[in-house]
């Protein structure tokens, strides 16, 4: 019998017994390292009527949402207490580094807190109407059954960005984890059974595209679908919200150009730039992976950012001084490597990296990779999104050309700009076509600024106030305040 832990799905307010299980693999060591459960399409359909169930319950219809707030704040302090062990096993589930998992975890209980804090601070309006004897006000009032689907990447950062806000409204959920590194969010099932919510608000499973997320994104029993994901799976997605006509938020990724100019200090900005590209190995939504150089400092900047590329510290994911870990899955390295050798076949020059680093040659590792593509600007390392550690380098010599540069992607989610000109800052600011833009810095977040793209980096914002009003539906209530009858409808008046 295996000694691995065994993780579960959280169904109605218990850990349920999985028809099937695999063993999950630690992609530092390539070896098993947990079991994990499959919902098949009968326990993804129990965990959406379960969520139905909790939300039309009078335990948690009529609960105030001062009270869903308190329960909020509740698990943001167990989660905080707990963010050691979550961020091991986030990092032992993906190979994220255990410095990135922990701060992470620990600035996500101040998204969770953000949003509990905002729970009561809803208000209606009242409305000026042109009828008489009429009160008429606005109700916001929660949307019903949310389906959240999570990919394997920034797991708990992307489930909370969906959950702080549902639950705030005072909506049910199913959240489901990515197959192929669910252990994290199951893990978070036990917290939050700790604070305490009703059975079924939250329901957390872990299970295949088509018979648990095709089967909880077209439930009749769902309102709202929050989906980050890739943009093919988007396209499922919806279609699949053709059959409840639920609402749909879509956060699908980038291709996000980061824009330097000649009057910068190139030494203070490296790492903003390295940061943006080579933070989590490059599996993130907002990897800066188009560089867009000025002609004028190319030449220092690519020689700088390859030697700060060859001295960033490889290792076991599970250490903390370790900088850069291993990709989360055989596929992604697979994929990384045929877009590298396609643009370098092109005629992409390689700065630096380009293969698995000699030491861990038979695991899921990557050297941070820059290439010149400045020759080849359709290459398909600057038209893909990889989402891994490669750079991609292309210049300009005005500011229109940057722009044009930047724009010219399918994508939109964010952008950096560097340079000391505010005029120009502003200038950009407008320009470029993306959900986020950075100046002077990059990778920035916070739970009270909103977060989302433009184009097949997908719709919808998550963080802020209005992220919490898309999980809401207003009503308008009318109230005849008269003491006369009801005219007749039938006779003129
Ligand atoms: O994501 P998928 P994958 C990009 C990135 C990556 C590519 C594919 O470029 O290489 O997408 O990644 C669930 N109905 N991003 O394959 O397939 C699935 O089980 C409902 C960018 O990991 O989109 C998983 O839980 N759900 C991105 C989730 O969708 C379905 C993060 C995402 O899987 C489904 C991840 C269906 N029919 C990938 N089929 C970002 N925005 O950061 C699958 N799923």
């Amino acid at each position: 019998m295996s000694d691995l832990p065994v993780f579960r799905n959280y169904i109605n307010g218990e850990f349920v017994e999985s028809s099937q299980q695999y063993e999950s693999i630690n992609p530092a060591t390539g070896l098993a390292w947990a079991i994990v459960p499959v919902a098949d399409k009968a326990e993804s359909e129990a965990a959406v009527e379960s969520a139905h169930r909790a939300f039309v319950s009078p335990e948690w219809a009529r609960m105030t949402a001062t009270e869903r707030g308190k329960l909020l704040f509740r698990l943001a302090d167990i989660m905080a207490e707990n963010s050691d062990v979550l961020a091991a096993i986030e990092t032992k589930d993906t190979g994220k580094i255990i410095r990135e998992t922990r701060a992470q975890v620990a600035y996500i209980c101040e998204y969770v807190r953000y949003f509990a804090g905002l729970a009561d601070k809803v208000e209606g309006t009242h409305l000026p109407i042109d009828k008489q004897d009429m009160e008429v006000f606005l109700r916001r009032e929660p949307i019903g059954v949310v389906a959240a689907i999570i990919p394997w990447n920034s797991q708990m950062f992307l489930a909370a960005t969906k959950f702080g806000p549902a639950i705030a409204a005072g909506c049910t959920m199913v959240m489901k984890a990515s197959e192929e590194a669910p252990a994290p969010l199951l893990e978070f099932a036990r917290l939050v059974d700790e604070a305490g919510f009703p059975p079924g608000v939250f329901n957390i499973v872990s299970g295949y595209g088509q018979d648990c997320g095709k089967v909880i994104t077209s439930h009749p029993l769902i309102s709202r679908i929050a989906f980050t994901g890739g943009p093919e799976t988007a396209r499922h997605v919806i279609h699949n919200s053709a059959e409840n006509l639920a609402d749909v938020s879509l956060e699908l990724g980038g291709k996000s150009p980061v824009i330097v100019f000649d009057d910068v200090d190139v030494d203070s900005m490296i790492n903003g730039i390295v940061a943006g590209i080579f933070g989590a190995t490059g599996q993130s939504c907002v990897a800066g992976s188009r560089l867009i150089v000025h002609r004028n400092v190319k030449d220092e900047i690519l020689s700088k950012l390859k030697a700060k590329a060859e001295s960033i510290l490889i290792g076991d994911p599970e250490l903390m001084e370790t900088e850069y870990g291993p990709l989360a899955t055989v596929a992604q390295v697979e994929k990384i490597e045929r877009i590298v050798a396609e643009s370098i076949a092109a005629g992409a020059t390689l700065v630096t990296g380009g293969k698995r680093p000699e030491d861990y040659a038979d695991r899921t590792y990557y050297l941070p990779t820059i290439l010149d593509c400045s020759n080849v600007e359709d290459a398909s390392s600057v038209t893909n999104e990889l989402f891994g550690p490669v750079l991609s380098v292309l210049t300009f010599d005005t500011e229109e050309e940057a722009v044009a540069i930047a724009n010219n992607t399918r994508f939109g989610l964010a952008g950096g700009v560097f340079t000391k000109n505010i005029s120009r800052a502003h200038r950009m600011i407008r320009a470029i076509r993306s959900g986020v833009v950075w100046v002077n810095t990059y990778r920035v977040i916070s739970p009270m600024a909103p977060f989302g793209g433009f184009g097949e980096s997908g719709y919808g914002r998550e963080g802020g106030i209005q992220s919490l009003l898309d999980y809401m539906r207003t009503k308008s209530v009318w109230i005849n305040t008269s003491e006369e009858p009801i005219p007749d409808p039938y006779k003129m008046r």
